[in-house]
């Protein structure tokens, strides 16, 4: 006999390969899963793989993953005790895990009180730093002089970043103070045109830093630990591309320093669920709190590949008033992990996002290989939603083994119809900097030459499905060496036994 499910039903708010992978921890659980969906997500993957699916409304997110009533009122229909949000969407917004409290479903996620005090990127600032974790030096100023004289106490290089912000959006460096006039006033005005709030804080700018978060996790009896750090340096316009673990440069005291003052902070704002601390690392391994993302990250996978924590499964648990089953001490990292975002975009023409039919998709598998997806072959990538095909994620015992199979299974990567950015990715884990692993958030930026060049990888898509089909063969057989000219010129190449095989069949 299993034992008593510790929900009945739990309902997805969220689709593509986030529902999906929420899904395949609740069958493991024995729960059941209720999905939502759009009006062109009705064929999606996360709808066929629920129990149960129900329509939410047209395919413009406003009107459909983001609509907190409809969602609650399909828990209520359905029977749900509990909402997985997911990531995007509703997953930080306080006011539905609020609502989601008040109505008595259980919001698999953080408190909504963390949730709203770490969403005010100098609020967060304030309270984590008073729970003694290191932010970067800085101060608020309400108008130029005091930005002058911050700027001259805190001491050049530095940084605006809107108060409201995030993402990266109006944010200038400034790197003397002939130039902090101007770059103050653009700042404002940037900021009051995104966030319709104009207010602007000063910090010293750090040069060349990496981007290391550290993984946490608590439970509702105030148990918290760190699972180890994910380096997600390789960005292109704040958006994440390549994320690993370890941190190729941190030293494992540096990590249990970050881990212990991560913990420290999720302590201090009664925090449990999964959540993450992002840092800026610099070149001399000080390290600052950059903000808190209440949520499950899209890179979480590569943390599981080296704890072998299912995390999903530990958000259920934890929802359900379940302690944490282990404590720092049984955390033990192994090995090392990798990932990449694979994107339906032309990374010849400025990353444009490619929608459109998959014409095929064969995804790479074998030892080592983990492919997170919400695409399947004759699916839509659609326009309405992140263009992200999967997130393909790899772990062997060390860093340069890790990047091998991350080669090895790029190249077993097929999806036609589509563009992507496969190739992009390719040269990047061919190239020096890279591998070497001394690299930072100006990596992409300072390569993009590099990093670009024409597409080699993706078979040009054929008009047939047919087509594809035999595309997805051609590129099997240019893994094995093989030249796929024509069927007569691959058969007179194939093994002995397969050409004799074919001789037969004509
Ligand atoms: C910084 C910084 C240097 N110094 N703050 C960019 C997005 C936002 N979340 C924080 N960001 C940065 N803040 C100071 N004081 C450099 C960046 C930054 C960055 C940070 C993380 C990952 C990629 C980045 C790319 C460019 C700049």
């Amino acid at each position: 006999m299993l034992p008593k499910p510790l929900f009945d039903k739990v309902l997805v708010a969220n689709r593509g390969e986030i529902a999906v992978r929420v899904m395949r921890t609740l069958r493991e659980m024995g729960i059941r899963s209720v999905a939502v969906y759009s009006d062109v997500d009705r064929a999606a993957l996360h709808v066929r793989m629920a129990d149960e699916a129900y329509p939410i409304g047209p395919a413009a997110a406003s009107e459909s993953y983001l609509r907190a009533d409809k969602i609650l009122a399909v828990a209520k229909k359905s029977g749900a005790k509990a909402i997985h949000p997911g990531y995007g969407f509703l997953s930080e917004n306080s006011g539905f895990a609020k609502q989601c409290e008040e109505e008595g479903i259980v919001f698999i996620g953080p408190p909504w009180q963390a949730i709203r005090d770490m969403g005010s990127k100098t609020g967060a600032r304030a309270i984590i730093e008073k729970a003694g974790v290191p932010v970067v030096p800085g101060g608020t100023a309400n108008n130029l002089d005091d930005a002058r004289t911050e700027a001259k106490r805190i001491g050049y290089p530095v940084m605006l970043k809107a108060s409201a912000g995030g993402g990266g959006k109006g944010m200038r460096l400034v790197e003397k103070e002939d130039e902090l006039e101007s770059a103050w006033e653009r700042a404002r005005s940037e900021a009051a045109k995104a966030f319709g709030n104009d207010h602007v804080y000063l910090e010293k700018a750090i040069i060349k830093p990496r981007h290391v978060e550290i993984q946490v996790l608590g439970d509702k009896h105030g148990n918290v630990v760190h699972l180890f750090e994910r380096d997600c340096s390789v960005q292109r316009r704040h958006q994440k591309v390549v994320e690993e673990t370890p941190c190729p440069v941190a030293t494992p005291e540096l990590i249990a320093k970050m881990g212990a003052v991560a913990v420290q902070g999720a302590k201090a704002v009664g925090y449990y669920s999964a959540g993450t601390f992002e840092f800026l690392l610099d070149r001399s391994g000080s390290f600052y709190f950059l903000e808190m993302n209440t949520r499950l990250q899209v890179e979480h996978p590569i943390t599981e590949l080296v704890t072998g924590v299912d995390l999903v499964r530990e958000m259920i648990r934890v929802a359900a008033g379940e302690k944490l089953e282990f404590e720092q001490k049984d955390l033990v990292r192994r090995g090392a992990a990798i990932e990449c975002r694979v994107y339906a975009e032309d990374p010849t023409a400025d990353f444009m996002p490619s929608p459109g039919k998959i014409l095929a998709l064969r995804t790479p598998s074998g030892p080592g290989v983990r492919d997170d997806g919400g695409a399947y072959t004759g699916c839509t990538i659609s326009s309405f939603y992140d263009p992200l095909v999967s997130k393909l994620s790899v772990w062997a015992p060390d860093r340069p083994r890790a990047i091998a199979k991350m080669r090895r299974a790029l190249a077993e990567y097929v999806v036609t119809g589509i563009r992507t950015n496969l190739t992009f990715h390719e040269k990047l884990f061919d190239h020096p900097e890279f591998v070497s692993g001394d690299y930072d958030t100006g990596f992409i930026g300072r390569n993009r030459e590099d990093l670009l060049g024409h597409a080699h990888h993706a078979p040009e898509a054929g008009p047939e499905l047919a087509v594809a089909t035999a595309l997805v063969a051609a590129r099997l057989e240019r893994l094995a060496g093989q030249d796929t000219a024509t069927t007569e010129e691959q058969g007179a190449r194939l093994s002995p036994w397969v050409s004799f095989q074919r001789a037969k069949m004509r």
